[in-house]
């Protein structure tokens, strides 16, 4: 399958644990080649639309997370000997990817989006009620991968989707009269991004045969970056370009999703801050040419809203690296303390 993935530029650092690096590249390779087999349909719409997003690449981010945690319960971590990630680990992180593979293509739908991985939506390219049943029946094909895992691992998938639902439900209707919007719009964050990189964690960690211990562990470090990813992920949405997020800049905006940096600016504008109110009337005024977007975007890119953003997410990295701290020093536990570093240190 010719695929364009783009493993996060933090994984590079892991290089210099050598047979670490090496079983989680042959994982990698493997699940990619597993998630090819998984999305086959002899139906020919069916496997172009399910196949559109997944060839055009993406970070691997979940499937990374789930290998790594399983890692942790490796009876050699400490030497950083591991043993390759067997196949049922393969498979939750299978099953992980897709379902965010899934959630894109909804996503898109809702957003309007125009690009995703850097290729036309698949909305855009069919239309609506195809790209959702495409959606559809990549989420069938990830709820497959889970049948021989247990119970368990059924469970925390259903449960997670439901977490996932949510969070786009709550932010779709936005925040009620007596909501804090911070509040609401980290709640959102945490259904709609972070709950999937917990489970990825936490499924690596089960499979592996983890303790309950390493597997809330996992599960917690897995929640925190989650969090840090998405944040750094809306901060970028006005920072980066598009040449390097695969993304149009200011999606967010357009669509009116108050996201942290937006959420910031309104409290400075409260706060009798000038600036901030000029900002305002961009963001808040017309966007409907190209030109609108880029001054209300490069006027937030500008401020130093984003600043304070930055510094916001990084608690939920220190946090996610806090959550390793009962864990013996490993190579894995390094590796995964780089990781949280570099969502926070990203551009794309
Ligand atoms: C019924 C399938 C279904 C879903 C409905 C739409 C929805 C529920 C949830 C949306 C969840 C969502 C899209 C969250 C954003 C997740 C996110 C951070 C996307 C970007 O992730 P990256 O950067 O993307 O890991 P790549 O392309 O690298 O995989």
């Amino acid at each position: 399958m010719d695929i364009s993935i783009s493993l996060p530029p933090g994984i590079d650092a892991l290089q210099k644990h050598e047979q670490l690096f090496d079983a989680l590249i042959t994982s990698l390779a493997k699940i990619e080649e597993e998630l090819g087999q998984a999305l086959s349909y002899a139906d020919d719409l069916a496997q172009a639309t399910t196949r559109h997003l997944l060839e055009a690449g993406g970070k691997r981010v979940r499937p990374i997370v789930a290998v790594l945690s399983s890692m942790l319960a490796d009876e050699n971590v400490s030497s950083g000997q591991v043993s390759e990630p067997s196949s049922d680990i393969r498979k939750a992180a299978v099953s992980m990817e897709l379902t965010h593979l899934a959630t894109l293509y909804h996503d898109d739908v809702m957003d309007e989006a125009d690009q995703r991985r850097g290729v036309t939506a698949a909305h855009q390219q069919w239309s609506n009620s195809i790209a959702i049943l495409a959606g559809d029946l990549i989420f069938a094909r990830a709820s497959m991968e889970l049948t021989d895992l247990g119970a368990r691992a059924v469970k925390e998938h259903s449960r997670t989707f439901e977490k996932l639902v949510m969070g786009q439900l709550w932010e779709t209707m936005g925040p009620k009269a007596t909501d804090d919007p911070l509040d609401h719009y980290l709640r959102v964050i945490d259904g709609k991004t972070a709950s999937l990189l917990s489970t990825s964690a936490l499924l690596g960690a089960l499979l592996a045969n983890g303790t309950e211990e390493i597997i809330q562990t996992a599960a917690a470090y897995g929640a925190n970056v989650g969090m840090a990813f998405q944040l750094a992920d809306d901060i970028i949405d006005v920072t980066s370009t598009s040449e390097t997020s695969g993304k149009v800049r200011g999606t967010d905006l357009k669509e009116r999703v108050p996201t942290l940096p937006i959420l910031l600016l309104r409290q400075e504008a409260a706060d009798g801050d000038q600036e901030a109110k000029r900002v305002l009337e961009l963001v808040d005024g017309p966007l409907d040419t190209e030109e609108q977007v880029d001054a209300a975007v490069t006027a937030v890119a500008n401020h130093s809203v984003i600043d304070t953003a930055w510094k916001m997410t990084t608690q939920w990295s220190d946090q996610a690296i806090a959550a390793l701290n009962g864990l013996i020093d490993s190579p894995v536990k390094t590796a995964l303390i780089e990781f949280a570093q570099y969502v926070v240190s990203r551009d794309a």
